[in-house]
């Protein structure tokens, strides 16, 4: 498949994957989600890949879903659509690798929704975040409403969601909608670190790590810990064996 929207570049088991339609704003159309769907059967595939990066070309990362799509659309169309995308980002985190978002400018709506559902994420100290679906007179219809009162409390989503109001990286920082905060030159950079020390943790216990996390925040606390005991033994043996007789031989783990 010919990509027009995303960009892709891979190296060292990080894969970067750039949103690219700047004359919108990276507004996600139906291109766009059978582009990443594409990708995503590829990136499942790829035993290579350790972590990906998303991020966007010019000045937003996504500035929500298309709206100029969207107005056209009768109600049993706008379900599909919002259908189509909860189970396009519910992928993201069902990846056994950790998604990255590196959030270069706006993140809103569609956006913020798509950032929601990555696994850490970084933003430029220009970036601007929002649930801006009330000032169109619509809901969130990417799981906005699901992702976010878990990730930032009940009160610090309802600021979000019932204003429409933008909030700056600092104050994205400050709710933990974000983990850093970077000078916009320093992005990509400071990601790749981040992306690039991952890739060398052990990718059994990485890919574990999520899973276990991922699935303990859908069910009960006892049965969480018990997911965790069943992947802890899982990687004795092998590679937990390994990174353990690594360090007392005072070597590197050979994955
Ligand atoms: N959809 C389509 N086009 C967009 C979008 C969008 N979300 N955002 C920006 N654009 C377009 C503009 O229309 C403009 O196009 P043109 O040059 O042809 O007029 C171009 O991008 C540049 O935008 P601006 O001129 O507006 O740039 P500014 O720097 O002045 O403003 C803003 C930037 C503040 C980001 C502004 O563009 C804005 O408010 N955008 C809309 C943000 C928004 O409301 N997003 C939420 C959309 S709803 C949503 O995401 C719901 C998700 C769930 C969907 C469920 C499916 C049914």
């Amino acid at each position: 498949m010919n990509y027009e929207i995303l960009q892709t570049e891979e190296s060292g088991g990080v894969l970067i994957v750039t949103i690219s339609r700047p004359q919108a704003l990276n507004a996600l159309n139906s291109q766009f989600f059978q582009e990443i769907n594409h990708l995503l059967d590829s990136v499942e595939n790829n035993k290579e890949l350790r972590v990906v990066i998303i991020t966007g070309a010019g000045k937003a990362f996504v500035a929500g879903a298309d709206i100029a799509e969207m107005v056209k659309m009768d109600a049993a169309q706008a379900r599909a659509f919002a259908k189509k995308g909860q189970d396009t980002f519910y992928r993201f985190e069902r990846l056994k690798i950790p998604v990255i978002a590196a959030v270069n400018g706006f993140a809103l709506g569609g956006g913020c929704e798509l950032m929601l559902a990555c696994d850490i994420r970084l933003a430029t100290s220009n970036a601007k975040f929002g649930q801006p679906e009330v000032n169109l007179g619509l809901t969130p219809g990417y799981a906005g409403t699901q992702r976010l009162p878990r990730q930032v409390g009940i009160a610090n989503a309802f600021y979000l969601l019932l204003t429409g109001d933008m909030i700056s990286a600092d104050e994205a920082l400050r709710m933990g909608l974000v983990q850093k905060v970077i000078e916009p030159e320093n992005l990509m950079e400071e990601t790749l670190k981040i992306a690039r020390t991952i890739a060398s943790r052990g990718p059994n216990a990485v890919s574990q790590v999520k899973r276990i996390a991922r699935e303990g925040l859908r069910t009960d606390f006892s049965a969480g810990c018990n997911i965790e005991v069943e992947a802890f033994g899982s990687l004795f043996g092998n590679e937990g064996t390994e990174g353990m007789r690594a360090f007392l031989e005072k070597r590197k783990p050979q994955w």
